[in-house]
C-alpha cells in the first residue's frame, strides 16, 4: 500500500549508530522516523532503534534509509513500512545508479546475500513463492531523488558529493525525479546545517505527486514553519534529536 503523506509534516531520522534519548516520549507529535545515519550503520543496531521506536509509538510509521545492502536483513524489511533508497544526483555513480542495480540484482537472484546470513524467512519466501515475493520486497521500496548541499557533511562524503548545485539545477533534479525517474520522494539534504528556503522554493515549483522533504540543521519551529512555507511537504530534524531533545520539541509544529 502506498504511503499516505497526506498529514506528514514533521520526520524525524534517527541515527542508529547514535545513542537515543533515554525517554522516547519526545517523539510524541513526529508524523513519521526515518533510520538512517551516514556511518557505523549496521543492520543490528538499525533493528535495535526501530524495534525501540516501534515498541514505544506502535502506529508511528518508520522508514528505513540503507546506504548500503549489510543494514538490512530479512528482520528489518519485516519490521519497517518502507526502505527508502537515496539516488544522489549529485554524487557518483556508484551512488546514483550502481548500487540500486547491484541491490536489485541480489534481491531478484541471491536474497541471502542482500539480506545477510541468517535469512531463511526472505530466502525461503523467496524459494517458495519466486517473482510474487520478490514483488513484495520491490513494493516496500521507494526511491527517493537526493541533492547533498553541504559539502562538509558525512552524507557528501560517503556519497561521492564534490560539488553543490545551483538553485536552478535543484529545480532540474525535482523536475527529472517527478516527470523522468518517476521517484515518489525528492530529498534536498543540507544535513548538518540550515539551507534555508531557496531551494526547496526552487524545487516545489516542479512537484505535483513526488513529495518534497528537506533535512538540514532545523533546531527552531520557526525554520520548520519557513520550509513548509516555501513549498516543502515536511522537514526532517535529525541532529537536534540526539542533541538536544528539549530543543528538538520545539521544531514540531
Ligand atoms: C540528515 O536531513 C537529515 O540526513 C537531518 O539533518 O541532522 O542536520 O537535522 P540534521
Amino acid at each position: 500500500m502506498p504511503l499516505d503523506w497526506n498529514g506528514i509534516a514533521h520526520v524525524t531520522k534517527v541515527d542508529p549508530a547514535e545513542d537515543l534519548p533515554g525517554d522516547l516520549d519526545v517523539l510524541a507529535g513526529t508524523d513519521l522516523v526515518i533510520v538512517g545515519g551516514s556511518d557505523g550503520v549496521t543492520e543490528q543496531n538499525s533493528l535495535d532503534a526501530i524495534e525501540r521506536i516501534q515498541t514505544r509509538f506502535p502506529d508511528l510509521p518508520v522508514l528505513q534509509e540503507p546506504y548500503s545492502s549489510s543494514h538490512v536483513s530479512s528482520e528489518t524489511i519485516e519490521a519497517v513500512d518502507y526502505l527508502a533508497v537515496p539516488a544522489v544526483y549529485n554524487g557518483d555513480r556508484e551512488n546514483f545508479v550502481a548500487k540500486h542495480v547491484d541491490f536489485f540484482t541480489q534481491v531478484g537472484s541471491k536474497p541471502e546475500e542482500v539480506m545477510g546470513a541468517g535469512l531463511p524467512i526472505v530466502g525461503d519466501l523467496i524459494a517458495s513463492r519466486g517473482r510474487e515475493a520478490i514483488a513484495e520486497i520491490s513494493d516496500k521500496i521507494l526511491g527517493e531523488g537526493y541533492v547533498i548541499q553541504n559539502l562538509d557533511s558525512k552524507a557528501a562524503t560517503v556519497s561521492g558529493v564534490d560539488s553543490l548545485y545551483e538553485s536552478d539545477e535543484v529545480a532540474g533534479a525535482a523536475l527529472a525525479t517527478e516527470s523522468f525517474y518517476g521517484f515518489p520522494i525528492f530529498y534536498v539534504e543540507y544535513s548538518g546545517t540550515y539551507g534555508g528556503p531557496e531551494d526547496v522554493a526552487a524545487a516545489a515549483r516542479y512537484l505535483d505527486e513526488t513529495v518534497l522533504l528537506y533535512g538540514g540543521g532545523i533546531r527552531t519551529r520557526e525554520q520548520t514553519q519557513e520550509i513548509l512555507d516555501a513549498g516543502a511537504d515536511a522537514v526532517v530534524v535529525g541532529d537536534c534529536f540526539h542533541d538536544d531533545p528539549e530543543r528538538y520539541r520545539q521544531t514540531i509544529p
